[in-house]
């Protein structure tokens, strides 16, 4: 493979002749700056596309180093596999591998990078949002962060745990107590499980991995995204022996792509397949969709219809148009004739697709909003709760070993995560808590996540006078404010108000 120097690099870096450099390979992408590309990588669950960035975003990086850029979005073997071979130009020249001109953005995340706060000074999963907001790439913390529309949602999610207070027992003899579960008959060692959130390389180099790592160090269960920056097959293999994962699944409008994603699944060992139905279209993350407009510098904004890119689109949509909006009730059958695994619908609010998702022969329901980013106005998961608890019980034999109700959005304490099986969901999923902990601080940061929630529920069972999961009831609740929503919204960024971070906030 031939070497290329930075001079060659540099004269390829226009429009006429376009070369780029991902992990120090060097691709001439020029003729795909306005043509369509056929991805063959394997499960990439959009295979014919027009690049949906447009085709400035290669040209700015003409002659540069794209990595960083492109690793986050991109199916891992994307051009490796796809571009002809004679557009693989060769390799930079290992001593100047080095010197390809870091971006300012790059350069930026290393100085904030350096300046985080220790790990062990992090008391709770609202600090890992805290450094995330500083460290992540303003573009990163967009997306993961926005949520749709005016985000009554996402705050709502928040504020509903707020709404519901407890009602400890005393005198219980809590001195050994037991917050270990079983999450559709896989031991975990908390009630919770890692919701799947898309593109962790965006978050942090090894994106998806850190969750893995950490999960099987701590026992408890990741479900995969359809849309990680991983590979599939990367995340199951860096997972351990025997780990219990979950896969979440987008359905694309070509059935036999999904269906040879989920067979594929099945037989690396996947335990549970999330099948997300409250998203046929991307909610609107104006947040998100605002980044497309600015450029490196942070300032300048591209001018309409310059560029070719979509202007309505911030990354979530540019990459979403390979979900099927036709997805329905009669669907699910045939997922059951393709798949042994349990089937739970990820995204319900409400009592009769409750009934009718057990009617289906599903094995559990996720009642989600999205974290906030689907339909905005949605009530959380947690009220939504009650009314789907209390419509159960008249409709089937509850508690059901064979029907499960998870819940998730905005779950930060083994608090929230204690309300809401008091109520009567059987575990929760945490999404943001977990992303923004590998953002901020890598594998690590999610183990010191995964000893917080730990020392919370050790501190509130005890409290609760609970010895195990088993003694948390609707007793130890009162849900009865939970309707009562405040008229204003609540300022809710608790993280903003941790005193430690104020300096690293105000002075990076
Ligand atoms: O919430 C999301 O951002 C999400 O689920 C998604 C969907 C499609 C592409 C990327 C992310």
């Amino acid at each position: 493979m031939s070497l290329v120097s930075q001079e060659a690099l540099a004269q390829h870096a226009n429009r006429e002749s376009c070369w780029i450099v991902v992990h120090n390979h060097v691709y001439d992408m020029t003729d795909f700056l306005d043509g369509k590309f056929i991805c063959r990588a394997l499960f990439c669950p959009q295979p014919e596309v027009e690049h949906p960035g447009g085709s400035r975003i290669i040209l700015r990086y003409a002659g540069k180093d794209a990595t960083a850029a492109y690793e986050p979005i991109h199916p891992p073997d994307m051009i490796s596999s796809n571009l002809p071979l004679e557009k693989h130009i060769g390799v930079v020249e290992a001593s100047e591998a080095s010197s390809v001109p870091q971006t300012e953005e790059q350069k930026q995340r290393e100085v904030v990078l350096a300046s985080r706060p220790p790990l062990d000074e992090i008391l709770n999963l609202h600090d890992f949002e805290a450094v995330a907001k500083v460290v992540l790439p303003p573009k990163a913390w967009a997306y993961y962060s926005s949520a749709s529309d005016d985000e009554i949602a996402i705050r709502e999610n928040r504020a509903a745990y707020q709404r519901v207070c407890f009602l400890p027992r005393i005198l219980r003899d809590v001195t050994s107590v037991d917050w270990s579960t079983t999450i559709l008959g896989q031991k975990s060692s908390l009630p919770v499980y890692i919701s799947a959130t898309a593109l962790g390389k965006l978050g942090h180099p090894d994106g998806e991995l850190n969750l893995t790592r950490a999960a099987a160090k701590h026992g408890i269960i990741q479900m995969i995204p359809t849309l990680a920056s991983c590979s599939f097959d990367e995340i199951v293999d860096a997972a351990q022996p025997g780990q219990p994962l979950f896969l979440q699944l987008y359905v694309n409008r070509d059935r036999s792509l999904t269906k040879k994603y989920v067979q594929h699944a099945e037989r690396r060992g996947v335990k549970g397949l999330f099948i997300t139905v409250d998203a046929p279209q991307l909610g609107r993350r104006e947040k998100d969709m605002r980044m497309k407009f600015v450029d490196e510098s942070g300032t300048a904004k591209v001018q309409e219809g310059q560029d070719g890119v979509k202007k309505n689109e911030g990354i979530a949509r540019a990459i979403s148009s390979f979900i099927d909006p036709s997805l329905s009730w009669k669907d699910i059958p045939w997922f059951k004739s393709i798949t042994n695994m349990p089937i739970i619908l990820k995204g319900v609010s409400t009592p009769s697709d409750a009934i009718k998702a057990y009617e289906a022969g599903v094995q559990g329901i996720v009642l989600s909003n999205h974290g906030g980013r689907q339909l905005d106005s949605s009530r959380s998961g947690l009220e939504n709760l009650v009314d789907v608890v209390a419509a159960l019980k008249t409709h089937m034999q509850w508690p059901n070993p064979n029907f499960s109700i998870f819940v998730d959005g905005g779950v930060r304490r083994a608090s929230d995560v204690l309300k809401a099986l008091a109520l009567g969901a059987s575990a929760v999923g945490v999404g943001r808590g977990f992303l923004y902990a590998f953002s901020a601080y890598g594998q690590e940061g999610v183990e010191r996540a995964v000893e917080i929630l730990r020392d919370e529920f050790e501190m509130n069972m005890r409290l609760l006078g609970a010895q195990t999961l088993s003694d948390i009831g609707p007793d130890m609740v009162d849900a009865s404010g939970l309707r009562a929503r405040a008229g204003i919204a609540p300022q809710d960024n608790l993280f903003s108000a941790t005193c430690r971070f104020f300096y690293f906030l105000v002075v990076i």
